[in-house]
C-alpha cells in the first residue's frame, strides 16, 4: 500500500459546443488525469478540471503544483495515512481541484487494494443517483430543446438553469420556456454564478415566482455582504453556496452568517476526504446538499456518484451528474450512462472505471 509515484496527465477533448454561465466558458476539457502508484502494483485515479475563473487554478498549474510539490509530499507514506497525507498537502493554499484529484486517486486505489468500492469505504447508502441536468446559456427554443432530448434520450427530469444575465429578463424568460414546455412535474432550478446584483436576483426570483423553483445558487457574489444575507432572508427556496464556499470553513461561515442555506458538494473541488467533511458539517448544522458539477468528464462523474450515493443526505435529491453527455468522448474504456434519470456508481472496486490506453494516447497533451 505504499504510495511508489505520482502522475499528472494533462489532455484535452472538445465539447460539442461551449458550455457558457455567468463567470466563464467551457469550449474543450483541458482536464488533469492524476493516477497514483502502489507498490503493490495498484493505480488509482481520479481527474482535475481547471477553473480558472472560479479558483485560479490552470491546467498547467495543477500538473506543476501535483508534480513539484504535492508529489514529494506523498511518495513513500501508505494509502492508510491519508490524514496525515492532508496535513502535509494542506500547508500549501488554494489548489483545490489538484488536492481533490490526488484524493481521490488515493481512495480509488485503496479501494483496488482492499477489493472494495469507494461507495462502500465512504458510507455504502445507495448504488445510485437520480441525476439533473445543468443547461449553460442560449436562446430559450435551443436550451429547451436540449432539455427534451435529455428527458426523452435519458429519462432526466431535473435541470439547473445558468442565469445572471442582463437585464434578467433574458434568464427568466428561458425558465419560464423551460417550465411551459417541460410541465410541472419536472425539478427546475437556477445558478447565476454571481452574475446578478442583490436587487436584480431578488427583482428575477419574483418574476420567476410562479414557476415552481425549488433551489437558488450563487445569483449574487457571497462578498456583496449584507446584500446577500438581505436576499436570503426574503427567499422561500433554499440558496445554495457553491463557489462562494469550497472548504468546510467557508460553509460553517455561509451556513451561520446566513449567506447560504444549502451547500453545493464538489468531489473536484473537496475530494472524497473533504466532502465527507463537509457533509458532515451540512448534516451537523441541518443545511441541504447537492452534488454539485465542476463541469466535469465521466471520471469526475464517477467520483461525484461514488461520493454521493455514500451517504442518504447526499442521495436525496438528484445529483447534477450528466455533462460528461456534452463532450465528444471520453477517457473511460466503458463509458458511463445515463438511463431512466438515473446514474449508478460502477461495479468493481475502487471507482470501478479504467482508463483506455488508446483514447489516452490520442487526447493527451504532453
Ligand atoms: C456550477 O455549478 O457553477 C460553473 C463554474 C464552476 O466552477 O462550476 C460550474 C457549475
Ligand atoms: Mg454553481
Amino acid at each position: 500500500m505504499k504510495i511508489t509515484q505520482v502522475e499528472a496527465i494533462p489532455f484535452a477533448i472538445p465539447y460539442r459546443k461551449p458550455l457558457r454561465f455567468a463567470s466563464g466558458e467551457v469550449r474543450t476539457a483541458e482536464h488533469v488525469l492524476v493516477r497514483v502508484h502502489t507498490d503493490d502494483g495498484v493505480v488509482g485515479v481520479a481527474e482535475a478540471p481547471p477553473r480558472p475563473f472560479t479558483y485560479g487554478e490552470t491546467q498547467a498549474g495543477i500538473i506543476a503544483v501535483i508534480r513539484d510539490v504535492f508529489a514529494p509530499q506523498v511518495v513513500g507514506s501508505t494509502l492508510t495515512q491519508g490524514e496525515a497525507i492532508g496535513a502535509r498537502i494542506a500547508r500549501t493554499v488554494g489548489n483545490p481541484a489538484a488536492k481533490s484529484a490526488l484524493d481521490m486517486a488515493m481512495w480509488d486505489a485503496l479501494g483496488r487494494t482492499l477489493g472494495l468500492q469507494v461507495t462502500e469505504l465512504l458510507g455504502g447508502f445507495t448504488d445510485r443517483m437520480r441525476v439533473t441536468h445543468m443547461l449553460g446559456f442560449d436562446e430559450p427554443a435551443a436550451m429547451v430543446a436540449e432539455a427534451e432530448r435529455m428527458r426523452d434520450v435519458h429519462g432526466i427530469t431535473a435541470f439547473k438553469v445558468k442565469v445572471g444575465r442582463r437585464p434578467v429578463q433574458l434568464d427568466t424568460a428561458v425558465v419560464r420556456a423551460l417550465r411551459e414546455a417541460l410541465g410541472a412535474e419536472v425539478e427546475l432550478y437556477v445558478d447565476g454564478n454571481r452574475g446578478w446584483s442583490a436587487s436584480e436576483s431578488a427583482r428575477a426570483m419574483r418574476e420567476m415566482a410562479d414557476l415552481g423553483l425549488t433551489l437558488a445558487e450563487e445569483l449574487n457574489p457571497a462578498d456583496d455582504v449584507l446584500g446577500r444575507r438581505w436576499l436570503v432572508q426574503q427567499l422561500d427556496v433554499p440558496f445554495v453556496a457553491d463557489e462562494s464556499a469550497p472548504t468546510p470553513a467557508d460553509v460553517t461561515r455561509s451556513l451561520l452568517d446566513g449567506a447560504a442555506t444549502a451547500i453545493s458538494i464538489k468531489t473536484a473541488r473537496t475530494g472524497f476526504t473533504g466532502s465527507r467533511r463537509v457533509h458532515h458539517l451540512a448534516e451537523g448544522l441541518g443545511a441541504e446538499v447537492v452534488m454539485g458539477n465542476q463541469i466535469d468528464g465521466q471520471l469526475g462523474s464517477a467520483c461525484t456518484v461514488a461520493f454521493g450515493s455514500a451517504f442518504e443526505l447526499t442521495s436525496r435529491r438528484p445529483g447534477e451528474l450528466s455533462n460528461f453527455l456534452d463532450m465528444t468522448d471520453d477517457l473511460l474504456t466503458e463509458p458511463l450512462e445515463i438511463t431512466g434519470g438515473e446514474l449508478r456508481v460502477r461495479q468493481g472496486t475502487g471507482l470501478g472505471v479504467e482508463i483506455d490506453a488508446e483514447k489516452l494516447a490520442r487526447y493527451r497533451q504532453d
